[in-house]
């Protein structure tokens, strides 16, 4: 079977079962493990943050930094189809009690303009904005790399107005390679940032939280509250440095969706939007097919992919599949279909 559901579904290296097997550890929600500790520090660095924290998953990680940054009741500006919105089971307003403000934005990232229409400042009747909420790669709008100089612009505007900016980066290591930029490119506009390790990164568990020394230890307490707190974590850590150290394969996940986009565009009834990164949406309208019977279809040849839209299938390439990998799901996708 060739796994094309999404980039967290790679398998950890041996590398990084062999750094899993002989780290240290000790009780992280006493401060005590060296691994986790050591991973946080390199996290930091790498994104060019006073601090960063172990959090169990990508979505605790942002549900803890819209806690960090809001108070109760006031609005977050976030685009209609951001992961927050479609994938977070409303925890922005389960957990924090926050109103969406969301924007249909081009490419997912609301202009400075957009930003300011949206701000509310907040008077007896209207809540305020609290957040800024960015993300990047785009996954629901296909895996988009934003452009650099477009997200600062944005990032600056809510600051501006007093707004923080948190960046929903859970592939944004994909999205500096696609521009060839440091990830603090995006990184030094925001006040927080998440990015995950169990993504393209290939890590088996884990995201990282990284902004202020007070911002990371407000989100500690948060972690706790939400019951993220880990005992001997290094163990789950340890592959995540292996991860962060190791990107060289993002880019050859790039060119093996490019490669995919390519193939499947040649198959009719398929209208496939040329990806920037390593996420190819398909979209199945004009099939005699609906997206559900065309995943049922190419499973039935050997490849997974999964639905992202009622007519929209997401195959998503990563560490674990090879160029050949690929030739072999255009094949068994045209086979499906024939
Ligand atoms: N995305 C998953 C699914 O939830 C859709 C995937 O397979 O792509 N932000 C973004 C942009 C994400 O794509 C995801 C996961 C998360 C946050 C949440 O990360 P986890 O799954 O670690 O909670």
């Amino acid at each position: 079977m060739i796994d094309l559901r999404s980039d967290t579904v790679t398998r950890p290296t041996e590398a990084m079962r062999e750094e899993a097997a002989g780290a240290a550890v000790g009780d992280d929600v006493h401060g005590d493990d060296p691994t986790v500790t050591e991973l946080e520090r390199r996290a930091a660095d790498v994104v060019g943050m006073e601090a960063a924290l172990f959090v169990p998953s990508g979505t605790m990680g942002n549900q803890i930094a819209a806690r960090v940054h809001t108070d109760r009741g006031q609005e977050v500006i976030t685009d209609r189809e951001s992961h927050v919105v479609r994938y977070e089971r409303a925890g922005f307003s389960q957990h924090s009690a926050l109103q969406l403000r969301t924007i249909d934005a081009e490419r997912g990232l609301p202009t400075p303009e957009a930003v300011r229409e949206a701000y509310l400042e907040g008077n007896l009747h209207r809540p305020s904005t609290g957040l800024l909420s960015l993300e990047n790669t785009h996954n629901a709008r296909g895996g988009l790399a934003l452009d650099p100089d477009r997200f600062q612009e944005s990032a600056a505007q809510a600051q501006e107005l007093g707004v923080p900016v948190h960046l929903d980066g859970a592939r944004l290591f994909n999205a500096a390679v696609a521009h060839d930029v440091d990830v603090t490119t995006y990184t030094s506009t925001v006040d927080s940032v998440m990015f995950c390790l169990s993504k393209g990164l290939g890590a088996p568990v884990g995201s990282m939280l990284a902004g202020s020394a007070a911002f990371i230890d407000r989100a500690l307490e948060v972690r706790k509250l939400l019951g993220g707190g880990m005992r001997q974590a290094g163990l789950v850590a340890a592959p995540g440095i292996v991860a962060l150290e190791d990107r060289s394969h993002l880019q050859h996940d790039h060119e093996n969706a490019s490669r995919l986009a390519d193939g499947l565009a040649e198959i009719d009834g398929l209208s496939i939007t040329e990806p920037e990164t390593n996420i190819v949406l398909a979209d199945t309208t004009d099939l005699s097919h609906s997206a559900e019977a065309f995943l049922a279809a190419i499973e039935e040849e050997g490849v997974q992919a999964s639905q992202f839209g009622p007519e929209i299938a997401r195959f998503v390439t990563h560490r674990d599949v090879s160029a050949t990998d690929i030739e072999e799901a255009i094949d068994a996708v045209t086979a499906a279909l024939a």
